[in-house]
């Protein structure tokens, strides 16, 4: 062990001191050293999305894109590109729980050859506002309230409220945040998306039109709001862990991204402004074509080196890409560059091995605070005489902005075509299956009833009431409130657009356990040869087996061999876990002292909606937690009843326990 300066340290347990029981010396530069280095361990954490959690990857395009984009890294399905992936949440501080309800930020950094191209999406198409000028207002209104510190990493207060009701193009983007959408089930399973309409331009110079779309393999999925709440008890580092987890064990998440491409001429027949980020494009308008598969396969080595110290950037392009007018995009051109200055403490921060290009970088910037390069020679100026071998700007192969845009007198305005605020935020409610309404209406009708200024209340179901008055009356009647919402004036009519089954997240998820977690609870006395069974058709499906027993560690199975356990009951609710199956009888779990837990556990499991698998010898449970037999609780007692157990899970969820 060495200091920083690298001087071998002879004692790393005691500091320098005048006798044994003198005073610490200052001349102790060891100590010194190790206390200012930990005293100046933390930087300032991202103003949003402070909590997210990073890993590497590569990105291979499916087949060669030369017609869109002259992009390097999509012109062959033979170039493997690398790239870093940060998930997060955008509310809450570097501390607070994965499964806020939130927006997920999804941002993807491609290293190719031709420089690093940044495209910093979200896990929801839209967003709240349309003019970067709102973006302060907009963070300031969801962040703790600042006369006292809280609530951390929620939007169900006033502040939030207050913002989001007196700013109608923000409704939209509530829909999304009120549905499941904000409370995935694991980042795996998380759909992304550009947000922005950008342009992509081929060599030829001819201009696409685009909407990025990332989408996970597995498919797209979410826990409910119960759940949500339990999760952030039980494991407040739920998605990291999975994600984590799920590399480790060489499961590695798989993500398609598409565009969706058309051009100026039809977004000038659609009847929404391509330019307005809180409106999407139907796929049934405009269906997704594929570009390539983003693999993560490599966790980070060390977190704050890399996820902390990561730099996104939207201003990060390579030629081939361009940006759009959105004033929401342009807004963030200048932002992410500025606040990395103060976040990473000076303009050298591309010179992080995180962030650094992985193709030459020749230019003549010089100097500043932890300048790392060491540049050679007299010159650092162009044009130049005296270094000739020195870089040069390349006309043909550098970046060139797409022909593009009006420019007109100076105005601060907004375009008449971004003034409906409603037929698209209709259209989503309405394209939800029941399920998904039903959560909707839940969680406006729980964040409202945070909020402690009756006219906020009001003034939101005046909103929604626009949207669409079955949504209006439902929160209303949830809230006691029927017959209270604000009458509010419309800028646009509201229009009955065709749906988007698109949409929905249940109507497309597929029929398949791969990347899921079901767990056993076990006590002495388990059926060994089931477990193993159990196992292995699991194994099979692609989902992971864990074993749950009163005590971790182990228990003797029914063929006297000891059963390893992968957690305490106490430490693993079944809120962690997709589906769960009980081979453990009552009296074991009383001879445990760990029946109420157990029972808890099996009572959660069925609110929650799950697939339950329940041996012959443990029927007896289901009464006592409040389980009421139906075709997604399977008594286990044979190889046949395995499979039907798998099936159950491969439902997800049982709606209809919901309406219970
Ligand atoms: Fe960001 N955003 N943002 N944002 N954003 C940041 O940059 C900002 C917006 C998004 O994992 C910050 O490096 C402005 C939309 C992601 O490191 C900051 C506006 C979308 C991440 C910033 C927006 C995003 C950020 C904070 C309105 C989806 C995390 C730290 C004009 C398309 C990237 C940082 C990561 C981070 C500013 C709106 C996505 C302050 C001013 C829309 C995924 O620069």
């Amino acid at each position: 062990m060495t200091t920083a300066q690298g001087i071998a340290i002879s004692d790393n347990q005691n500091s320098l001191k005048a006798g044994p029981r003198g005073p610490v010396l200052l001349e102790d530069f060891v100590l010194r050293e190790k206390i200012t280095n930990f005293d100046h361990e933390r930087i300032p954490e991202r103003v949003v999305h402070a909590r997210g959690f990073g890993a590497h990857g590569t990105f291979r395009p499916n087949k060669a894109h030369a017609k869109l984009t002259r992009a390097a890294f999509l012109q062959s399905p033979e170039i493997e590109t690398p790239v870093f992936v940060r998930f997060s949440t955008v509310a809450g501080s570097e501390g607070s729980p994965d499964l806020a309800r939130d927006v997920r930020g999804f941002a993807v950094k491609f290293y190719t050859s031709e420089g690093n191209y940044d495209l910093v999406g979200n896990n929801v198409p839209v967003f709240f506002i349309q003019d970067a000028m709102k973006f302060p207002d907009l963070i300031h209104s969801v962040k703790p309230e600042p006369d006292r510190g809280f609530p951390q990493a929620a939007s169900a207060h006033d502040t939030f409220w207050d913002f989001a009701s007196l700013m109608p193009e923000s409704t939209h983007m509530l829909l999304w945040v009120m549905s499941d959408r904000a409370i995935p089930r694991s980042f795996r399973m998380m759909e992304g998306f550009g947000v922005h309409t950008f342009r992509l331009t081929n060599a030829k110079g001819a201009v696409t039109l685009v909407k990025f779309h990332w989408r996970p393999k597995l498919g797209s999925f979410s826990v409910i709001w119960d759940e949500a709440v339990k999760i952030n008890g039980a494991d407040p580092d739920f998605h990291r862990r999975d994600l984590w987890e799920a590399i480790e064990t060489g499961d590695y998440p798989q993500y398609e991204l598409s565009a969706q491409c058309f051009s100026e001429e039809q977004a000038a027949e659609f009847d929404f402004d391509v330019l307005d980020p809180t409106k999407l494009i139907p796929e049934e308008l405009v269906p997704l074509t594929l570009l390539g598969t983003l693999t993560l396969d490599r966790n980070v080595d060390n977190f704050f080196a890399e996820t902390e110290q990561v730099a996104f950037c939207p201003a990060n392009l390579v030629p081939g890409i361009d940006f759009s007018e959105d004033p929401l995009l342009q807004g963030r051109l200048f932002s992410y560059l500025d606040t990395q200055l103060s976040r990473l403490g000076g303009p050298n921060f591309h010179e992080i091995p995180i962030n650094r290009a992985q193709c030459p970088v020749r230019n003549f910037q010089r100097d500043g605070h932890m300048r790392v390069t060491q540049p050679v020679g007299r010159v650092a100026y162009e044009p130049n005489s005296l270094d000739l071998d020195g870089p040069r700007e390349t006309a043909n192969a550098g970046f060139v902005s797409a022909e593009a845009g009006d420019s007109g007198a100076k105005m601060r305005v907004r375009p008449e075509s971004f003034a409906d605020h409603y037929s698209q935020a209709r259209m989503f409610f309405r394209s939800m299956s029941e399920p998904e309404k039903r959560h909707i209406v839940t969680a406006f009708a729980f964040e409202l009833g945070k909020c402690q200024t009756r006219e906020i209340r009001q003034r939101v179901l005046g909103r929604l009431k626009l949207v669409d008055p079955n949504l209006e009356s439902a929160v209303a009647d949830k809230l006691g409130m029927s017959g209270e919402a604000t009458s509010l004036s419309l800028a646009a009519p509201v229009r009955d657009l065709v749906s988007s089954p698109a949409l929905s997240l249940y109507a497309k998820a597929p029929k398949s356990i791969a990347g899921r977690k079901i767990a056993v609870l076990v006590a002495d006395g388990c059926d060994e040869s089931l477990l193993g069974t159990m196992r292995t058709k699991l194994k099979s499906e692609g989902a992971t087996l864990e074993i749950i027993a009163p005590k971790v560690g182990g228990v003797r199975g029914n063929k006297s061999n000891m059963v390893s356990v992968d957690h305490a009951l106490v430490g693993a609710p079944s809120v962690l876990f997709d589906a769960v199956v009980v081979l453990a009888e009552k009296d074991e779990l009383i001879r445990a002292s760990q029946l109420d837990p157990a029972l808890e556990w099996l009572r959660n499991a069925f609110v929650h909606l799950k697939a339950i698998g329940i041996g012959s010898d443990s029927i007896n449970l289901l009464e006592a937690a409040g389980v009421v037999a139906d075709e997604a609780v399977v008594e286990i007692d044979s190889p046949q009843s395995i499979a039907r157990f798998i099936d159950a899970a491969k439902q997800h969820r049982l709606w209809s326990r919901e309406d219970r």
